[in-house]
């Protein structure tokens, strides 16, 4: 898969994915990240982005012809499948979406900033528009890293079975169950029987109820009818 990024802040995307298992999945090209600096397409010397919002009010807004010129050049070289905007008036991010997108080639995502973009380049460029909560950060740059962190992780081969998706928390609307590992005995405090039986149909068993138990206390409204 190629993620391209568009924003004004490419050191905050430099990080994230530099480390751990989408660092593998780069070495191993099963994943190719590119982040381009929207300034590349800046209106003028000045490397201006931004203006002043039409019909007044606090904020400058990310001008359409930077961000259309910056689509365009990186459409001529690939095919997106989507041309996502990160905002937080977006559909709301899930597993289940981040699945989907895991099995594409190619993704473009383009952080706001300020106010936000023109209208325009949302009505005519973006295909998709994603927010990771309910909540408002200062730019899209942390909602990309999150949802190229999550995307990442699923596409084939990136995961080994030592760190396999299939367990996830959300992975089949249900929360992971809880895990221990080495001492069996630690200030008392004692890992489950079950666990240390080497029985694997029992220790299924029981991470299944656990991890029903956990989602009807804790998240009783993803629970399916599984
Ligand atoms: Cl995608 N962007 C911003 N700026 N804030 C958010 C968000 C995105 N998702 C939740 N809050």
């Amino acid at each position: 898969m190629r993620i391209d990024i568009i924003t004004v802040l490419p050191e905050l995307l430099e990080s994230p994915f530099s480390h751990s298992i989408l660092k593998r999945a780069r070495e191993k090209n099963l994943l190719e990240i590119h982040v381009h600096h929207l300034r590349q397409w800046a209106m003028n010397e000045y490397g201006q982005i931004d203006d002043y919002q039409y019909g007044g009010g606090a904020g400058m807004v990310m001008m359409p012809e930077p961000l259309a010129k910056a689509i365009e050049h990186l459409s001529e070289q690939t095919r997106y499948d989507e041309i996502i905007f990160m905002t937080p008036d977006g559909e709301p991010f899930s597993q289940k979406m981040a699945n989907q997108l895991s099995m594409k080639e190619n993704l473009l995502i383009i952080c706001g900033h300020y106010k936000g973009i023109d209208e325009r380049i949302r009505e005519h460029f973006i295909t998709r528009e994603i927010s990771i909560g309910d909540y408002v950060l200062s730019g899209g740059e942390l909602a990309a890293a999150v949802v190229v962190d999550a995307i990442g992780r699923l596409i084939p081969g990136v995961l080994n079975n030592e760190t396999s998706a299939l367990f996830d928390s959300f992975q089949d609307n249900l929360l992971a169950p809880p895990v221990y590992t080495r001492p069996a005995e630690f200030r008392s405090w004692k890992v489950p029987e079950v666990l240390l039986s080497g029985d694997p149909k029992k220790v299924a068993d029981w991470r299944h109820e656990q991890s029903v138990l956990r989602t009807e206390k804790r998240r009783p409204d993803i629970l399916s009818d599984l």
